[in-house]
């Protein structure tokens, strides 16, 4: 079994489905983290594009096409630096989905029934296809074909990790040692944005994807940010203590938190005496600080196309390097290829 890349450099590895735009939980909850520990480790960031078809009414081929761009063209726009970290997109590197079909074989039904993601994606809908069912495995595929260390998520990842690690176990029991256990790593402040429009919800993309008001999305002008952040649920009060609020002012006072990185007593202390109104135009505020540059650093990105794709070609040629290398280990320990 191959060892950690280098003793000093974990291997990391995470990533965001195309699904629609990016909102400001995936950039708290993954996006940031990463920025954040880029020179920690050595890294691989994926636009993970085959999750982003568990739902077969919902695929809109060049509208996905168009999606991983912009997904990868945002990775770069928060900071990642393409020479330092491999970027690379799910469907480029083939063994993701050999991957997948050996993990597949050695998957017990009941662990995927059992993940929390599945029940609510999968509850209401008259018929519910394998991939929704078979999205954690390909995301432990994704993880363990790179020998990974560390995944940096939000906590809604986090159930799927522990499912990753126990798949690992069991594949190391029946075949021998071929998998390393990765470990969640979630970010201090914002693991868990919840939806402005209800803040009993994550805050997520599909929902934003159909309710106005639900998130704030990273392309979002001055004007829906601050439509969306005025509009949000808080209640009639002015209970501006964090562990007093109610969910939705709590909620507010988290962005304000993630994006500000202060500790919460110093910015309870700031707003001592002010109404929700005041704390709403605070975070308006904080989140343009955010948005702005990062959108014209995403407006360069897309606008040298060519540019993007040959950092993605670049990224997919490194990462194949390695998938290739763990998936001789993984035929061989299966007496397939
Ligand atoms: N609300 C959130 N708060 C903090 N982190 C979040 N993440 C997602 N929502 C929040 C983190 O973002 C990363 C990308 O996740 P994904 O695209 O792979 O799928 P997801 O977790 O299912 O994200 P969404 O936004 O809810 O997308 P849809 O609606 O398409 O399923 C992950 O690290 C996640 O933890």
């Amino acid at each position: 079994m191959s060892t950690t890349p280098s003793a000093a450099r974990p291997r990391v590895f995470s990533g965001v489905q195309p699904t629609s735009t990016l909102h400001i939980g995936n950039y708290v909850g993954a996006l940031r983290q990463w920025v954040e520990q880029q020179h920690e480790g050595d890294n691989l960031f994926c636009v993970v594009d085959l999750h982003a078809l568990t739902v077969p009414e919902e695929i809109d081929p060049e509208g996905l096409r168009e999606a991983v761009r912009s997904v990868a063209a945002l990775y770069f726009a928060v900071g990642i630096e393409p020479d330092k970290n491999t970027v690379f997109v799910q469907s480029h590197v083939r063994e993701h989905t050999e991957l997948t079909w050996l993990l597949n074989c050695v998957t017990p039904l009941g662990w995927l029934y059992r993940m929390t993601q599945f029940k609510a994606k999968s509850e209401g809908r008259e018929s519910v296809g394998t991939g929704l069912l078979d999205y954690p495995v390909l995301m432990a595929a994704d993880i363990l074909l790179y020998d990974t260390d560390r995944v940096p998520v939000g906590d809604d990842q986090v159930q799927h990790i522990e499912l990753t690690r126990d798949l690992a176990t069991r594949f190391n029991h029946l075949f021998g040692e071929t998998f390393k256990l990765p470990k969640a790593v979630l970010p201090r402040f914002g693991a868990r944005i919840m939806g402005l429009d209800d803040p009993e919800v994550k805050m997520s993309k599909s929902i934003a994807a159909k309710v106005d008001g639900h998130a704030i999305n990273l392309l979002d002008d001055e004007k829906r940010v601050r439509k969306a952040v005025m509009a949000a649920v808080t209640d009639s009060g002015r209970e501006l203590r964090f562990e007093h609020a109610s969910p939705g002012v709590r909620n507010l006072l988290a962005i304000y938190q993630a994006l500000t990185g202060r500790p919460m007593p110093e910015i309870e202390a700031e707003l001592e005496g002010a109404g929700y109104g005041q704390l709403k135009k605070a975070v308006v505020g904080v989140v343009m600080d955010t948005l702005t540059p990062l959108q014209q650093r995403y407006r360069e990105f897309m606008d040298d196309r060519a540019e993007l794709d040959r950092l993605l070609a670049d990224g997919a040629e490194r990462a194949a390097a390695i998938a290739a290398r763990t998936m001789e280990r993984v035929r061989a320990a299966m007496g397939v290829g």
